[in-house]
């Protein structure tokens, strides 16, 4: 398979370079994994199979200060002399208005410093989607050497939410004007936050957002030994990020005592490991249906309406299985 071909010496020594710490090869990597094909596969077979850095995504809706959030983080972060790698997913995304040139605009202090590397990811031109994507993205940022990654997505699609599940601490951003859009939304997030942060609490009805949060929350009680803190903050004039800073790392502590982190982590290994495997399975067997003439006929037939696409699928599936015996 092309998969197990060696990597080519460019890209071996790009490796080399990343491992040391170096960003421009870090970011070519990136760009080869963003693509999503062989090359990158190969990429990633060569970083360490288990994460040193701690894992931390933001969602939330558009404009809720997920950005201004990370870049407050991102300070606490480096005052403490840890690197940050920051992912800003899906920027492309009609709902996040042409938010490249913003988090840009937002994170300009953070872009002149070599101990944070920033990324912006659009989902366009990405095979696996875009939480394959970002998986091998946050694979790479830390294998060179981050001790936190701060992964950004508007918080709308099971996409994003799919995102979410792969990081160690979920941060869920809402506001006070939350319409009713933010209502509905706000069900699918209580399931995968691990921290709420009402931001803008300089606006009004910050105050009953949190009361409204925390009583939800007292419905869908989780007997996980982590009570989820709801805090307000004003990220744009640095008010309650402290404690927010403070309350991922304890998240982290607390999850690993229990032995959440650990169960968690076994999972998206696994979830990655299946979803690896079926693309590589998909390929393979789509490549012999085009060469092998029993398998061909089988589709034709189904292409032509004369057997379903179960009975061809599982035909196709009985074939390859007695080649592989
Ligand atoms: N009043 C107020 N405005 C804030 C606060 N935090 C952020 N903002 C402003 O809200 C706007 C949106 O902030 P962003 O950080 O870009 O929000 P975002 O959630 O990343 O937005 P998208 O990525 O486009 O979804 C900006 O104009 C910020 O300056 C706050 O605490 N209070
Ligand atoms: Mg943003």
């Amino acid at each position: 398979m092309a998969t197990e071909r060696a990597l080519d010496r460019e890209t071996a020594s790009l490796i080399d370079d990343m491992l040391q710490g170096n960003a421009r090869a870090l970011a070519r990597l990136i760009t080869i994994v963003e693509e999503d094909d062989e090359e990158s596969h190969r990429v990633l077979r060569h970083i360490s199979p288990s994460f040193r850095a701690h894992r931390v995504g933001v969602t939330g809706p558009p404009g809720a200060g997920k950005s201004t959030l990370v870049n407050r983080l991102t300070t606490f972060a480096r005052q403490n002399e840890l690197r940050v790698g920051i992912i800003c997913a899906d920027p492309s995304s009609p709902f996040s208005g042409g938010a490249v040139l913003g988090d840009r605009v937002r994170m300009t202090q953070h872009y002149m410093d070599e101990g944070v590397h920033i990324r912006s990811m659009s989902t366009r031109g990405s095979l696996g989607g875009l939480p394959s994507t970002v998986h091998g993205v946050v694979r790479l940022m830390d294998a060179s050497g981050k001790d936190l990654i701060l992964v950004e997505t508007v918080g709308v699609g099971q996409m994003e939410l799919d995102v979410m599940e792969n990081v160690d601490t979920v941060v869920v951003a809402l506001v006070p004007e939350a319409g009713d859009d933010v209502q509905a939304m706000k069900a699918g997030l209580m399931e995968i936050a691990d921290i709420f942060v009402v931001n803008k609490a300089d606006r009004p009805g910050a105050d009953s957002l949190v009361v409204g949060i925390r009583s939800m929350l007292d419905l869908v009680c989780r007997d996980n030994g982590w009570t989820i803190p709801v805090l307000s903050t004003q990220a744009e004039h640095n008010i309650g990020v402290g404690e927010l800073y403070e309350q991922i790392w304890h998240h982290r502590k607390t999850s690993i005592d229990t032995g959440l982190f650990a169960e968690r982590r076994a999972r998206q290994r696994r979830d990655e490991f299946t979803a690896v495997l079926q693309k590589l399975v998909t390929q393979e067997f789509m490549n012999a249906i085009s060469s092998d003439h029993d398998l061909a006929a089988c589709v034709a037939q189904m292409n032509e309406g004369e057997i379903s696409p179960y009975e061809a699928a599982e035909e196709v599936f009985r074939i390859m299985s007695r080649k592989l015996h």
